[in-house]
């Protein structure tokens, strides 16, 4: 017992010290301790916590993410409404505002503003009921939103417990609103793995955190790495805003350090332009600034016009666009194939940067606005992080400019290019085009196919210079002795890829089919092929007609998988694949990858109280878990029953998750336990 109590204090330590550095990495930007330093904080304290865990707290860390995944976000009604702001696109018009705001109060007032940076991403209130974050909700309307709790809760930099300031009582009831972003660099990650899994990109940082906090699954949600400003308080504010402002600093948020309190609205005009050279330098996407009063009685006097405070505004900057010349024009291939054309510019400075290239999407594109070589173009940054074209100064030419030429020939390989009717891409037609291969490869390693670790595409790029591979069959004869003399590849890396390597061979053959890269073949469709045919062998001799009658497979799909198994060449890697040991059929024929144990690793020890041991581990089985003998860093959760013994102590000194038979249970219906 006494044990127990000192292992619970040290819990409750541990937690009050992880929150502390979330708050140094997540707020402030400034971590003291290393990732590793965390995580081993993490580990120990999930490692006490599996063993009481009906001691463990809500707001413990190791609960961001958890609950069930739900199936639709249920309505909620704000407390007060969440006004939105109306907009102000000149100079003339934020003085026609001052003066509104004049106007409205008693005559003589004396009005000071908070200036903000207006984030671009989306409004969200959170609402905490004596310092515990209970409820979190998006704008909707402005009076109902929807509840996304369970997802907000993935965000680091918002605290599931308020920090409660030096001699500081926490309200009961504390009402937060701010805006939930996805930071720049997060961003173009998320869009480069989307890409390399053949996924759509998100148009700018806005759309993809919409959508990363509208996803069902809160797991999901938290690899998104989403951030939150917060930038008002409705229920328990402070009389002024700026000092909402701090108070909201001092609970723990993140607070624009960008915000200033100006006296007048020329100061006011002086901060916008300001901070109009500061925000291309930003981490994250902001599209204006937002001018509040900042004296809360007067912000009552002023009051709101429908959803519109007529306390404040936010005034748009106009969309960032400067005048260059097209020089010339380059296209790159992809690993489908596809050539992208790409602007090469004169230089030029657009908000802050120097831009040197610009998307010009496709051919229709280019023809559509009738782009040539050595015209005076528009470009335009209108949030995204590389800039597009987006007009023509039709009335700067001189009549030198060159229309674009569509290239007959791949620039990489010079095989014949070809234009599939209705479809704006043109593709290089040559199977073995390096390209090909090169972009092909960093696809069947990425993470969503085979997830061989530790093979990104600088060591991709090395394997296929210095000739060692030349397709995805060759990786796997690779020696230690290949990998060692590549750049920046120790023994120690070069263990863990071979490791990764063989690994992979175990990947059931919906992975390996993804993999592949074959047109139209996305993980879903890999999926559903995989289970209808049960293995590359009967797929290999399917007709198109076979294919086409699987549901929500049609016939371009068909039709691309059944020309691409038909290639001689692909053949043959194919054979190539499964003579170095690749798995080349689908076993987990009745799992489903959402449940929370597919791709699990489980150990089982003890006995259950109502389950058999075969009976236990078929059902793991079907639900897409590997059920080991014997407990390693690999396993994911340890089912432990009565009378565990030597594993359960193995599982409690490696920090993994110890689960009982109800939990198991829970799990394989559906539930997901907090895993971060
Ligand atoms: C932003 C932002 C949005 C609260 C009172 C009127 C509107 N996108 O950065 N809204 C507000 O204020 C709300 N402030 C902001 N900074």
């Amino acid at each position: 017992m006494e044990e127990k109590n000192q292992l619970l204090a040290e819990a409750a330590r541990l937690r009050t010290e992880i929150r502390h550095h979330e708050y140094l990495y997540y707020v402030l930007d400034a971590p003291e301790i290393t990732d590793a330093e965390y995580d081993r904080l993490m580990v120990r304290l999930r490692e006490i916590e599996s063993q009481w865990p009906e001691e463990v707290p809500e707001d413990s860390p190791t609960r961001r993410v958890g609950g069930k995944v739900s199936p639709e976000f249920t309505e909620v009604r704000h407390l007060t409404p969440l006004l939105s702001l109306s907009n102000a696109f000149s100079e003339a018009e934020l003085r026609a505002f001052d003066e509104r705001v004049h106007n409205g109060l008693p005559a003589g007032s004396k009005v000071e503003y908070v200036m903000e940076p207006k984030i671009d991403g989306l409004a969200c209130s959170l609402i905490y009921e004596n310092g515990r974050l209970v409820r979190a909700a998006t704008r909707g309307d402005g009076v109902v939103g929807e509840n996304v709790t369970a997802n907000v809760r993935t965000i680091r930099s918002i605290p599931l417990i308020l920090k409660a300031p030096a001699g500081q009582e926490l309200p009961e009831l504390f009402d937060v609103r701010g805006e939930v972003y996805m930071p720049r660099h997060e961003f173009m990650r998320l869009n480069e793995e989307r890409a390399e899994a053949g996924e759509s990109e998100f148009a700018n940082p806005r759309n993809a955190a919409a959508g990363s906090l509208r996803q069902l699954d809160p797991q999901v949600t938290a690899k998104r790495s989403l951030s939150f400003f917060a930038y008002y308080v409705g229920d328990g504010a402070k009389e002024r805003h700026s000092d909402s402002l701090a108070m909201l600093t001092g609970y723990g948020f993140k607070v624009s350090e960008n915000y200033r309190l100006v006296s007048s609205i020329d100061e006011a005009l002086e901060y916008i332009s300001e901070f109009n050279e500061k925000r291309a330098g930003l981490s994250y996407d902001t599209d204006g600034a937002v001018i509040k009063v900042n004296d809360v009685y007067q912000q009552r006097i002023l009051g709101a016009t429908g959803k519109d405070p007529r306390w404040a505004i936010a005034f748009k900057y106009p969309p960032e666009q400067a005048e260059t010349t097209m020089e010339d024009i380059v296209w790159r291939v992809g690993r489908t194939g596809v050539l992208t054309p790409t602007a090469v510019l004169t230089p030029v400075k657009l908000s802050g940067s120097t831009v040197s290239r610009a998307t010009l999407h496709n051919v229709d594109f280019i023809k559509e606005k009738d782009i040539r070589i050595g015209d005076r173009v528009i470009i335009n940054k209108a949030g995204e992080i590389i800039p597009e074209v987006l007009r023509v100064v039709a009335e700067k030419r001189s009549g030198e400019e060159t229309p674009v030429e569509i290239p007959a020939v791949c620039p990489e390989c010079g095989w014949q290019v070809e234009r599939p009717e209705n479809e704006a891409a043109i593709r290089c037609t040559n199977p073995h085009c390096p390209a090909l291969g090169r972009e092909g490869l960093i696809h069947f390693v990425s993470r969503d196919a085979m997830n061989i670790e530790g093979c990104g595409p600088s060591v991709i790029n090395q394997l296929m210079d210095t000739g060692l591979v030349k397709d995805a069959a060759d990786l796997y004869n690779l020696t230690r002795d290949d990998l060692v003399q590549l750049e920046r590849m120790g023994e120690k890396s070069a263990d863990n890829l071979l490791q990764a390597l063989e690994a992979s061979k175990e990947n059931e053959m919906d992975r390996l089919l993804f993999a592949l890269g074959i047109r139209h073949v996305g993980a879903k469709v890999a999926r559903l092929l995989a289970t209808e045919f049960g293995s590359m062998e009967k797929l290999l001799t399917a007709e198109p007609e076979q294919l086409a009658a699987i549901r929500d497979i049609g016939s371009k799909i068909a039709e691309s998988v059944v020309t691409w198994l038909s290639v001689p060449a692909n053949r043959d890697l194919l054979e190539r694949l499964a003579a170095a040991g690749l798995k080349m059929d689908f076993t987990a024929q009745a799992a489903d990858t959402a449940n929370p144990l597919y791709g699990k690793t489980l150990v089982f020890t003890g006995t259950l109280p109502t389950l058999g041991r075969a009976e236990a581990k078929t059902m793991a089985q079907d639900a897409g878990a590997k059920v080991s003998g014997s407990v390693s860093k690999k396993t994911d959760y340890v089912v432990a029953g009565a009378e565990a013994g030597s594993k359960l102590e193995k599982a409690q000194q490696l920090g993994v998750t110890v689960i009982d038979e109800a939990e198991f249970l829970q799990m394989l219906h559906g539930a997901s336990k907090e895993a971060e």
